[in-house]
């Protein structure tokens, strides 16, 4: 009997994440869209969403020497939810947040700049923890989501070092350790051309009017 009022109370917690993933998935689906109505152009390119599961919120507490209960992950846990937005220009990554950050139900409690201040490892993306409101048919609970925004080559990175330490955990190589951070700056500097290129273009190339 404990064990199915547990399970319920597990269940209620990951559906209230769901429904704050959704809203947010919307929010940004909306901004994407109207910028390419009125300015003919998409600052996002791939939008993923993920909840953490049961055994990856439980490891996390117990990695934090806390008691698995829905309270702590509640508490501690922050991206219990969380959205990868993939943009092409790291301005459009700041541009993203900044729509956000106006909208009036959105709380931002954190933001990391590991563009402006990558990981020593050479991570680059910029981490947002927002709070929004989630109203149910009795109640609002107030739902913190992770957004994690990165450029396209940010997003290369990430997911082949993201495979390799899956290999090596903390026994990783010096010699593969110093080819991703030296791979990281490829990306940066890569990310700065592309965006050159695309400025130059947009100088040159006959603009569709912009309905704003
Ligand atoms: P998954 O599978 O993506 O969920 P905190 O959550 O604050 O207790 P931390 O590490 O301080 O822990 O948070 P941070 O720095 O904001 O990073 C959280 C998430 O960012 C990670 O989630 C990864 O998704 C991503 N991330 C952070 N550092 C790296 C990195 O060096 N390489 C890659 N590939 N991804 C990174 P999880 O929970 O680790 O994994």
């Amino acid at each position: 009997m404990m064990e199915k009022k547990m399970v319920m109370e597990w269940a209620r917690l990951l559906m209230n994440y769901k429904f704050a993933l959704d809203e947010v998935e919307t929010k940004l689906t909306i901004l994407n869209e109207e910028l390419q109505f009125v300015q003919h152009y998409n600052p996002i390119e791939h939008l993923k969403t993920r909840i953490k599961t049961p055994e990856s919120i439980t490891e996390k507490l117990l990695r934090k020497g806390l008691e698995v209960t829905t309270e702590n992950a509640i508490k501690h846990i922050r991206d219990i939810a969380g959205v990868r937005v993939t943009c092409s220009f790291s301005t459009d990554v700041y541009r993203v947040y900044e729509m956000i950050n106006r909208q009036s139900d959105v709380q931002v409690l954190e933001v990391k700049d590991y563009i402006q201040n990558p990981k020593p490892n050479g991570y680059q993306s910029l981490h947002l923890i927002i709070q929004i409101p989630v109203f149910l048919s009795d109640r609002i609970e107030h739902v913190n989501v992770e957004i994690q925004l990165r450029t396209v080559a940010m997003d290369f990175w990430a997911s082949l070092e993201h495979k390799i330490y899956y290999h090596f955990h903390e026994d990783m190589p010096e010699s593969i350790r110093d080819q991703l951070k030296e791979t990281a700056l490829m990306i940066s500097s890569l990310d700065k051309r592309m965006m050159g290129l695309n400025e130059e273009v947009k100088r040159l190339a006959n603009p569709l009017p912009s309905l704003l």
